[in-house]
């Protein structure tokens, strides 16, 4: 049953509902419909009004809380990819893994949003000793904005890696071309960590996976009969991925044919693009997602 305090949220445009152990808040207005998830603040769906589905979630993605769930728009924070010192610490932090509080959510004709939050408690200190808040603001307009505030409320400086770590649904990740990354320095995982100048126009062939620098314009999906234009801010890193057949095989909650179907280009500050944050500032990271026909 929905928790009876967030009952007051719903409204029309607003609709909270349960799917398994999860609690799921659905916006909707003429713009389309988008569902965030209280776990991670993970957004699971967006379906701009005459469009099909643009986020991508495992169809065994687990919705019982005991692990992230595959797919959609998890929140890596504060470190993406393995801990920089202690390879016990989750991977891609803890955010996506806590139950985020609702603190909002305004349905509109035109424009909904919707709050979660994430604070310091007991269980954060033991793998981040600093004070903080995280907050995610969802924004349904003619695009889908997401905005990833982090608050340091310690007095220390602390070196943050983060990324919205968003799941594409695809018609084919083979020969996919995705724009706006040329001349960009990359770092490759599936290479060894290889690094490399993107000196052609890119064209994902799975498995796939890197870090690209520098990166503050939109990347834009090439898909088939559609565009998905990933604009940003706050951001300088674009991490693209795709499992390919052998890494999807790997993975214990994605089908070993799903890969084709999805591509993860994520808003991102990674590795050479780890920021620092002084007491009391607040960074703002933002992805915002627009479709439109090719
Ligand atoms: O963002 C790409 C990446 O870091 C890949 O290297 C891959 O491991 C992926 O994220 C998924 O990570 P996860 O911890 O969700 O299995």
């Amino acid at each position: 049953m929905i928790d009876p305090l967030l009952q007051r949220f719903e409204q029309p445009g607003i609709h909270l509902f349960e799917r398994e152990n999860l609690t799921m808040l659905e916006l909707s207005n003429t713009h389309g419909t988008a569902v965030v998830s209280t776990l991670g603040a993970t957004v699971i769906s967006y379906v701009p009004t005459g469009e099909d589905e643009v986020i991508w979630v495992s169809d065994t993605a687990r919705y019982d809380g005991s692990k992230p769930i595959r797919g959609g728009i998890p929140v890596c924070w504060p470190w993406f990819g393995p801990h920089p010192s202690d390879p016990t610490l989750p991977t891609h932090g803890f955010a996506r893994r806590a139950t985020w509080e609702l603190v909002d959510a305004e349905g509109g004709e035109h424009l909904s949003c919707a709050v979660l939050r994430l604070q310091s408690d007991a269980t954060t200190a033991s793998q981040w000793p600093w004070p903080f808040r995280l907050e995610l603001e969802l924004t349904l307009g003619q695009t889908l904005a997401i905005d990833l505030r982090a608050t340091n409320l310690s007095e220390e400086t602390w070196t943050v890696s983060e990324a919205l770590h968003s799941y594409f649904r695809v018609a084919n990740a083979r020969s996919l071309p995705v724009a706006g990354l040329d001349g960009l320095h990359y770092w490759d995982k599936q290479r060894d960590g290889l690094r490399g100048t993107q000196d052609t126009p890119l064209e994902i062939e799975p498995p796939f996976d890197r870090v690209y620098f520098g990166h503050e314009n939109a990347a834009v999906i090439h898909d088939q009969g559609r565009d998905i234009r990933i604009g940003k801010s706050g951001s300088r890193s674009t991490v693209v991925w795709n499992p390919g057949p052998e890494g999807a095989a790997a993975l214990g909650d994605m089908p070993d044919d799903a890969w084709p179907q999805m591509l993860c280009v994520e808003t991102a500050n990674a590795r050479d693009d780890a920021y620092s944050l002084g007491p009391g500032q607040t960074h703002t990271l933002t992805a915002n997602i627009a479709v439109s026909a090719s």
